[in-house]
């Protein structure tokens, strides 16, 4: 003690400025600190910087999931069931419900958020990466898409519900096709047996019922798609409208 003491002397500090020099000094710290987290967090964008406001711009909070459907419910018998893998692959293939059952499953919390202006956060679904699918289906080097189709009567001729999605997004971790939601089965009204899971998508894109998936090289519009809703459908950027 008696020798920093002795120190401080030598350079010929008193008590007070050694005080002060200390305050400037954690002081300085504390700013440097805090500028170079800034930088940090700036530098690395959106996706990684600062956690992402909860909702899209334009959405307002909803505490259930809604119902949004163009047409009634359908009734799927899961003996009948088929997921259908075709398009641009090496060989179509049918998964019935049993061996879908066995493919690994992962779980995601994601916001579902509608394009009319609602979104429900804080969903856990329960089901098969898309990737999972797609490693099955072994597409061909030409696709670049999945056109999703659908089981369901959307009445309108013999339309039928559709969306489609580039492979890039749809290789996401938290896509996927959704069985299981908040720990129990997926109703039928909220797309069971099976319906797709796209967070980074407006809700159009998470289409329920699905029946098939269609690899392809081309641009194809869906239900909404055809209707002049974006077919890139971006929620965080308010990409509502073709
Ligand atoms: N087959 C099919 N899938 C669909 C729809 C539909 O009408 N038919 N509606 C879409 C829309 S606009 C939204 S917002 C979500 C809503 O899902 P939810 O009804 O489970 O809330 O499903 C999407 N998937
Ligand atoms: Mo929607």
């Amino acid at each position: 003690m008696e020798s920093a003491r002795s120190a401080w002397k030598v350079t010929g500090m008193d008590e007070m400025s050694r005080r002060k020099f200390m305050r400037f000094g954690i002081g300085s710290t504390i700013v440097a600190t805090f500028a170079v987290a800034s930088a940090y967090f700036l530098m690395r964008g959106p996706e990684w910087g600062f956690p992402k406001a909860r909702l899209p711009p334009g959405q307002s909070e909803v505490d259930v999931l809604q119902l949004s459907s163009v047409g009634p419910v359908p009734e799927i018998d899961l003996d009948k069931w088929n997921l259908e893998l075709c398009g641009e692959v090496e060989k179509c293939l049918k998964l019935d419900w049993a061996h879908f059952l066995q493919l690994p499953t992962t779980v995601h919390v994601s916001g579902l958020h509608c394009v009319a202006g609602w979104s429900k956060l804080e969903n856990s679904w329960e089901g098969v990466a898309f990737r999972e699918i797609m490693s099955l289906a072994h597409p061909t080097v030409n696709a670049k898409y999945a056109t999703i189709e659908c089981y369901g009567d959307v009445g309108s001729g013999n339309e039928i519900y559709a969306t489609q999605i580039p492979l890039d997004d749809l290789l996401h971790d938290d896509a996927m096709f959704a069985y299981r939601l908040d720990g129990n089965g997926l109703s039928p009204e909220h797309g069971g047996p099976v319906r797709l899971i796209i967070p980074s998508k407006y809700g159009y894109k998470s289409a329920k019922w699905v029946k098939s998936v269609r690899f392809t090289d081309k641009q194809e519009l869906g239900y909404y798609e055809r209707r002049g809703y974006s077919n890139t459908a971006d929620p965080w950027t308010e990409d509502r409208f073709a």
